[in-house]
């Protein structure tokens, strides 16, 4: 540009030049330096002085007060006292859950801010390549929500209030009712009504009537695997359930719903054969028919009948369920919380649900920690398509090891009303309970074929 000797030789387009640049320093000098430019941006005024929260360490704390292997982490803080909880308990390889939280996770942790648990939950997830399964995903779950316990206390809130507050004032729950004989099946689902539940599950017997067998298994006889392995004779046990659901209804009426966990232990075809057969009990829902291994089987069933279908606290990752979801497959969905990695992931997937009416039926048997039964509760709390909870009454030793556990009333889980997600741990209480190693998943024919359980 050729230097003027004289204002009126300036172009127009020079002067604005020189009119932007001089209010631009006009501004400037309005916010003041780039370091309180900075500040005003990245520090909202309800953080602004609040040093931020890091990690200081990322613990697991494994227990079993009732015999069951529990598995929690503890996230501690750099603000003195405060910490969260959260559950990663895969209690048949606690163990190795146990490794990945101490070994690699707290290496992972530390230093890190609190606050992100979404970036928490991605970057540790993809952390060790290798992703997925349920060693690494309950090490995750117990993490995320440990933070998601540490928001709710700093928020000053319980966790449900984070996740969008209340849509029903508790949550409704279903009782287990299970016995030798279907006379005493519907003798305790008798007792569960006149204690207020509207919804039992009756099993005769273990899965698959495993442990009402009279007959003792040929491979048995012929040396063949181990005594203390299981055995389910699928034939008896497609014959029994049908009785079963017709003496419950005889002896205790129409109105309770009535819940059954085929526990995938029959053959995809005879589950289908089966739920057929039970239609005219109308159940609330017939649970996992077939395995994962399975999931193309649920065309079939669909098309063969209207029974409710609850699927899933086997499933690992959103693969194995996303399209079925989708394809209104499956009624309830009965994830694992912890298997999947916790509240965050279990949140998405509540709300896919929605959109697919596919409601929640989260696991929630004594092999989920009272921490991971208030992440399921919190969730319960607020999301719209909730179907119904599974509960667990918690023995005075465990309560004693988890301050804060749910309690029951007329059918209802209450949770502990609490910042954060309510439950705490007296690590002094849960040492007193070391775990085992025993896990009991061997089912078999009566000619020794595993049943994939
Ligand atoms: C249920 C489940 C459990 C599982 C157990 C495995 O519906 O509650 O099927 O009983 O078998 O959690 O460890
Ligand atoms: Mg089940």
């Amino acid at each position: 540009m050729k230097k003027p000797s004289n204002l009126s030789e300036i172009s127009r387009r020079d002067a604005m030049k020189l009119i932007t640049a001089g209010s631009a320093a006009g501004i400037l000098g309005l916010l003041g330096s780039p370091e309180a430019r900075a500040e005003n941006h990245s520090t909202p005024s309800y953080a602004t002085g609040v040093p931020p929260v890091k990690i200081k360490s990322v613990r697991a704390i494994a227990t079993a007060p009732e015999g069951s292997n529990l598995v929690l982490v503890k996230v501690e803080t750099t603000e003195p006292g405060l910490y969260g909880l959260g559950c990663a308990t895969f209690t048949q390889r606690a163990m190795a859950v146990i490794t990945a939280i101490d070994s690699y996770l707290n290496d992972f942790c530390v230093g890190k801010d609190v606050d992100n648990i979404e970036d928490m939950w991605q970057s540790a997830y993809v952390s060790s390549y290798w992703r997925n399964g349920p060693v690494l995903n309950n090490a995750l779950s117990g993490l995320d929500e440990a933070l998601w316990d540490i928001k709710g206390k700093r928020a000053n809130m319980p966790v449900y209030q984070l996740l969008g507050g209340k849509c029903r004032f508790a949550v409704d729950c279903y009782a287990h009712a299970s016995g030798p004989t279907p006379e005493e099946v519907a003798e305790r689902v008798q007792q569960f009504m006149d204690q207020g539940f509207r919804h039992v599950r009756i099993q005769q017997g273990g899965y698959g009537g495993v442990g009402t067998m009279e007959k003792k298994p040929d491979f048995l006889e012929a040396g063949f695997g181990k005594e203390s392995d299981s055995f389910s004779d699928q034939h008896t046990y497609l014959k029994r359930v049908p009785e079963m659901f017709d003496m419950v209804r005889k002896r205790c009426g129409e109105d309770v719903e009535l819940l059954h966990d085929i526990h995938e232990l029959v053959e995809p075809i005879d589950a289908i054969n089966m739920i057929k057969e039970l239609e005219q009990y109308h159940p609330f829902f017939i649970e996992d028919p077939f395995s994962p291994e399975n999931m193309k089987w649920f065309k079939h069933l669909r098309a063969s009948t209207t029974v409710p279908i609850a699927m899933g606290e086997l499933f690992n990752n959103i693969n194995e369920f996303r399209d079925y979801m989708v394809d209104q497959l499956f009624d309830y969905i009965r994830i694992h919380i912890s298997q999947i990695g916790g509240i965050t992931p279990a949140m998405k997937i509540a709300r896919l649900g929605e959109w697919f009416n596919v409601k929640t039926a989260w696991h929630g048997p004594g092999d989920v920690s009272p921490a991971g039964h208030a992440a399921n509760a919190h969730i319960d709390l607020a999301v719209w398509n909730f179907g119904i909870q599974e509960s667990h009454f918690w023995s005075e030793k465990a309560q004693a090891v988890f301050p804060g556990c749910q309690t029951y009333k007329n059918g209802y889980m209450y949770i502990n009303e609490a910042p954060g997600l309510g439950v705490d741990i007296n690590e002094k209480e849960a040492a007193k309970y070391p775990i085992g190693t025993r896990s009991r998943w061997t089912v078999r024919k009566s000619d020794g074929t595993i049943i994939k359980p």
